[in-house]
């Protein structure tokens, strides 16, 4: 039995000399020293000896096992330490790398097609105003002389909120309200979010943005409208770009038109953007009709204006030959970064 311990001893000696991982110095240790382990059998064989060697083998086992222990915990700590300056080898940060790249912002496309316009009629003499998005019948319908059974009424057209209060479906209420409140001469852009109850499709979005203006004061005329948008036109589109005013119909102008600018794509010469007609329908305008004027209580008699209004979303994509409104409202930045 004697020898039994000693070729255990060095046996497991040289495992915890050769052992590479605390993991496997456990795995030594249970068989080895366990409950159910070679020293408890050994232990075990001890009944066999006769009385008067036991208590020698007993201090040996004692000593094989407390040797083995204090062999253990020695190899323990060395592969601790060995474990742990692997990890810090491999957790080590390069502090010479490079960082994560940080892309710079950029405009969306419609809102740098918005500053433009805001700039060019900023440029002219217009103040920027706005106003509320939920707004009164009143301001939306009524003031701007559409009458109470205009189909624009229809909630088939217009979100209502209440019976009398509208998602405004222009921005032209916030030109009312300017209307009602100040004296003339006025010279307004009112840019803005509008709301109308249509279906989505490449073109229409029931979210969608204008910028309407107006000028009042006396003498204005058809002349000043037309020069104004071919301004506009050209300061938009480049040198070259016109105007066509068709003759149309809007409750609050009168006369109205329904204005063409030159197609940007073929200079006027036609082709498919344009249908071969050479022109592209952008915006509708006319002279403020006298109704509108009296009602928000300037003198029509001694006044005269007009009025205009385009989306924000169409100019956008005809600016940047985009085929779909979806393109603006998907936010998907492989789009959005190429605008700058
Ligand atoms: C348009 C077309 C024609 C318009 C009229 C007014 C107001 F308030 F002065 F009566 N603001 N905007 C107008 C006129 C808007 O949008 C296509």
């Amino acid at each position: 039995m004697e020898k039994m311990l000693r070729e255990m001893r060095e046996r497991v000696m040289q495992n915890i000399k050769e052992a590479r991982a605390t993991a496997n110095l456990e795995q030594i240790r249970v068989a080895a020293l366990g409950k159910k382990g070679e020293l408890t059998a050994l232990l075990r064989g001890m009944g066999k000896l006769p009385p008067e060697e036991r208590p020698k083998m007993g201090q040996l086992v004692n000593d094989v096992r407390a040797a083995l222990e204090t062999e253990l915990e020695k190899r323990a700590a060395e592969l601790a330490e060995k474990e742990k300056a692997a990890r810090l080898a491999a957790e080590t940060i390069d502090v010479t790398l490079p960082g994560p790249e940080r892309s710079a912002g950029s405009l969306h496309p419609m809102n740098i097609a918005l500053r433009k316009m805001v700039d060019i009629f900023v440029g002219m003499g217009y103040e920027e105003v706005v106003g509320p998005e939920v707004e009164y019948d009143h301001y939306n319908f009524e003031l701007l002389n559409v009458p109470k059974n205009h189909p624009a009424r229809d909630a088939q057209d217009t979100f209502y909120v209440e019976d009398n209060i509208v998602l405004r479906s222009q921005t032209s209420p916030v030109q009312a309200r300017i209307m009602t409140t100040r004296k003339p001469p006025i010279r307004i852009i009112s840019p803005g979010r509008v709301y109308r109850a249509d279906e989505a499709d490449a073109t229409h979005s029931p979210v969608f943005h204008q910028m309407e203006g107006l000028v009042i004061d006396e003498n204005i005329t058809m002349g000043d409208l037309k020069g104004t948008l071919d301004e506009f036109a050209r300061q938009m589109y480049g040198e070259g770009i016109q105007t066509r005013f068709r003759p149309s119909f809007f409750p609050f102008t009168e006369p109205s038109a329904e204005v063409d600018l030159t197609c940007a794509n073929c200079k006027g010469a036609g082709c498919r953007m344009c249908k071969g007609t050479g022109w592209i329908e952008v915006l509708g305008a006319g002279m403020v009709n006298p109704r509108v004027l009296e009602m928000c209580g300037i003198d029509s008699h001694k006044y005269s204006g007009f009025a205009f209004g385009m989306g924000v979303e169409r100019i956008a994509l005809l600016k940047y030959n985009i085929p779909n409104l979806r393109y603006l409202y998907e936010n998907d930045l492989r789009f959005l970064t190429q605008y700058r």
